[in-house]
């Protein structure tokens, strides 16, 4: 009898953190709650992964202005592959949230699923990264300029280096829209300047070990000839920067280093001298994101733009130490 009831003690107790940590039967990370009460309606949030500095500071702001407006958040991390982001994506609609956020890892490949979240008639916010599907599966854009972030690096660039460069670049993600309009936005500029080459291009995936990897690579190859590299985000810029040192080049110097972001590490590596400039962009977007659901909830969604852009800024070396004790990420 003692024994029983023991077990039954157990049994009981493993129940009970199971079912805490799969909240609705799903795997941690595929649809777990975070916080927030749900008397203003559910929201699912189907995030990329965890990329990068960034990407960390836009899954907290994301949770902090759905929480602040009394919304319940359930969080997809889609860890760096489409496929999870689609499998979450239709099990929120499956569930019956009252919206979907959709920060999509890659521009391609959305319509079916868009389209079953349409036939339940529940409205899909894109933030940060855009999609190429038809507009009328989705009720608005919300994200960065990235094209203008591009233009914005080689604008810099051009200036720093007297229109004479050979260049290397690290893309992010493959098929992710930053990674394609800041390769677009970069070159835009730079094809105007013949004396400025870019020698070599390659992913880097938006990772800080990858771009290290990549730039060591990069360095053995080219060795001597770099002047310049092109990061499409901070942390692999940081990443190029340690193996530069490896190499032992003195980054910010011998290389100079323009990449994109704003994050506190870039801050960081320019107060140090290492790292030469980088082009803001805000992850801050939660606040609009859930504004922008809160509107569409009250029905108002046909008076809505289908992009809104967020404003970015330049920040270099010599204005570094000034700001940096004001940046929020
Ligand atoms: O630049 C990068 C992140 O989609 C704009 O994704 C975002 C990019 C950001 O991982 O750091």
């Amino acid at each position: 009898m003692y024994r029983n009831k023991t077990l039954a003690i157990i049994a009981s107790a493993i129940f009970i953190v199971v079912s805490v940590g799969c909240k609705n039967g799903q795997p941690d990370g595929e649809g777990s709650a975070a916080g927030g009460d749900s008397s203003k309606g559910v929201i699912g949030f189907v995030q990329t992964g965890a990329e990068s500095d960034w990407r960390k500071a836009h899954t907290v702001s994301v949770r902090e202005a759905a929480a602040a407006a009394g919304f319940e958040l359930k969080f997809a991390d889609g860890q760096g592959k489409q496929e999870n982001q689609i499998k979450a994506l239709s099990s929120f609609v499956a569930q019956g949230v009252d919206a979907i956020i959709l920060a999509p890892l890659v521009e391609t490949g959305w319509d079916n699923v868009l389209e079953k979240a349409k036939k339940r008639k529940i409205p899909v916010l894109i933030l940060d990264r855009q999609v190429d599907a038809d507009e009328e599966l989705y009720v608005t854009y919300i994200g960065a300029d990235t094209y203008n972030e591009g233009k914005l690096a080689a604008e810099w660039l051009v200036k720093k280096v007297d229109g004479k460069a050979n260049v290397v670049e690290l893309q992010g993600t493959p098929g992710a829209s930053p990674t394609i309009n800041r390769y677009k936005g970069f070159r835009e500029i730079v094809q105007k300047h013949p004396g400025i080459e870019i020698i070599a291009t390659q992913s880097g995936d938006f990772r800080r070990s990858k771009g290290k990897e990549v730039m060591e690579a990069l360095l053995k190859t080219h060795g001597d000839k770099v002047d310049v590299v092109y990061a499409h985000n901070d942390d692999m810029a940081i990443g190029a920067i340690q193996a530069i040192e490896d190499a032992g080049k003195k980054p910010g110097d011998d290389i100079v280093l323009v990449s994109i972001d704003g994050v506190r590490g870039a801050f960081e590596s320019m107060v140090e001298g290492k790292l030469n400039c980088t082009v803001e962009c805000n992850p801050l977007q939660g606040p609009m994101a859930i504004e922008a659901i809160e509107k569409i909830l009250a029905g108002e969604a046909g008076n809505m733009p289908k992009k809104q852009m967020i404003k970015d800024e330049v920040y270099d070396r010599s204005t570094a130490k000034d700001v940096i004790e004001s940046r929020q990420y």
